[in-house]
């Protein structure tokens, strides 16, 4: 028998599993802006869990949503069955995306998201009799969730390192991270130019064999790195041009979190296809979506009607719940004006953040919407451990913050108000003030 609470049995993600089971760091409950933790103490969501509790938590409209639903249909045939929620969420987010977004395919997590949207890239073309075009394109510093296809166009060094070769046929872009743009606010001004790297990969892979190029509009996880003022743009051009799709995975940038529905409507550039998941249900119940354009839809509907378009989907490829849950954030997004709430708080995000220029260590500091991100300079041998330093001290002094390398990134819900961000960056700076 294992004892209640031994902690071993739990191989726990992204954790290092050790050190946190010598001293564990439990949340037991949550309200609103606020954590509980076992030992009574509340902690500031700087986070939105992980970048996903965008309405708040326990919102009582989710909570309700998803209470009823269990006991209404709790689960439904995915495949060749449907229930009115799925298709009714599917009308909903159709409705909120960038015009040109018109079908929507259900997955479970940014990362399925990712894998769906990537097998329809190459789907697609083979339908239109383009079977040549298989090669994909990310790019440096890219996360796109944790799966085969993901990591493989996806840009972080450790996955290679861990995992091996990947998939082939994989090219990657430059970052867009560079120097010049230290300590700006909002969308940098240099680098827009680093999109005609891209012109270079095609010439020499032949945009006959690529199909599509997966990128984030706002790099999140890696540690907030914005596109640069026409970046997008030229982004969207080059693809155009040469009969490539354009993914936007909007993972973390949808749903509010840069002030509007999603980056692409924030940065006015509309891709092919967007990948979400997090914030479409509030990171209550696991789901996400792949929207798609009319046109790539219609190149499957075609042949006899009888057969099965597209050869892909998920048990649980809009869950019954999940959808309830869904329909409930969005409905609480639009009910409670919460983009533009973030929007309306962005400049004072952005002062309050930027006050932090000058304390020890603090060697950039980036912000869009409700997103920042505080870089610090490395322990001379030792990457990670600075930053984690301060996780560990905020978590301590009652905040919630995430550290990604050196970087300290923030991400806070939406329903947030000025008194939470005097409170978080202000019990940041303590914490920064007494950094080693
Ligand atoms: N795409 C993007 C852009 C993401 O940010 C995924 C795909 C994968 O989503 P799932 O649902 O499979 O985890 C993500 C996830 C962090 C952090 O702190 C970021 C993510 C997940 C967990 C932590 O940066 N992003």
């Amino acid at each position: 028998m294992v004892a209640p609470n031994d902690l071993s049995a739990f191989w726990m993600p992204f954790t290092a599993n050790r050190q946190f089971k010598k001293n564990p760091r439990m949340f037991v409950a949550a309200d609103g802006m606020y954590y509980t933790t076992a030992d009574g103490r509340k902690v500031l969501d700087g986070t939105a869990g992980l970048w996903c509790c965008n309405a708040g938590h326990n919102q009582p409209r989710i909570v309700e949503a998803i209470s009823k639903q269990a006991g209404e249909l709790d689960y439904a045939p995915a495949f060749q069955m449907g229930h009115p929620k799925a298709f009714e969420l599917a009308n909903r987010l159709v409705d909120m995306a960038p015009d040109g977004m018109d079908h929507v395919f259900y997955t479970n997590s940014g990362s399925e998201s990712v894998e769906t949207a990537l097998k329809i890239a190459i789907a697609y073309h083979r339908a239109r009799g383009e079977g040549t075009r298989t090669r994909l394109i990310g790019r440096e510093r890219g996360y796109h969730g944790v799966n085969f296809g993901g990591i493989s166009v996806g840009g972080i060094g450790p996955n290679r390192k861990t995992f091996g070769n990947l998939l082939a046929g994989v090219d990657h872009m430059p970052h867009t991270h560079i120097p010049e743009n230290a300590f700006t606010r909002g969308q940098p001004e240099y680098g827009a130019e680093i999109a005609d790297e891209l012109e270079k990969i095609v010439a020499l892979g032949d945009a006959s064999n690529i199909a599509a190029v997966i990128i984030e509009p706002m790099a999140g996880s890696t540690g907030v790195l914005l596109p640069p003022k026409g970046y997008l743009e030229r982004i969207r051009a080059i693809t155009k041009k040469h009969g490539i799709l354009l993914i936007f995975d909007e993972v973390i940038t949808g749903f509010g979190r840069l002030g509007s529905s999603f980056g692409a409507t924030h940065y006015g550039v509309t891709p092919d296809m967007m990948t979400t998941a997090k914030g479409l249900t509030n990171g209550v119940i696991p789901m996400g979506a792949v929207l798609a354009s009319a046109e790539i839809h219609d190149a499957f509907m075609q042949g006899d009607e009888g057969m099965i378009e597209l050869f892909h989907g998920y048990t649980y490829s809009g869950n019954p719940i999940a959808s309830a849950a869904g329909l409930a954030t969005l409905e609480t997004y639009k009910q409670d004006g919460l983009f533009e709430n973030a929007r309306d708080l962005a400049s004072y995000w952005e002062d309050a953040l930027h006050g932090l220029k000058g304390l020890p260590h603090v060697i950039d500091i980036r912000n869009e919407g409700l997103i920042g991100a505080v870089e610090l300079a490395p322990i001379e041998g030792k990457p990670t451990k600075r930053a984690f330093a301060a996780f560990l001290a905020a978590y301590d002094a009652g905040i919630l913050i995430r550290t990604t390398g050196d970087i300290i990134a923030l991400s806070p819900p939406l329903i947030m108000n000025k008194g939470h961000i005097d409170e978080l960056i202000g019990k940041l700076a303590e914490v920064l003030k007494n950094l080693d």
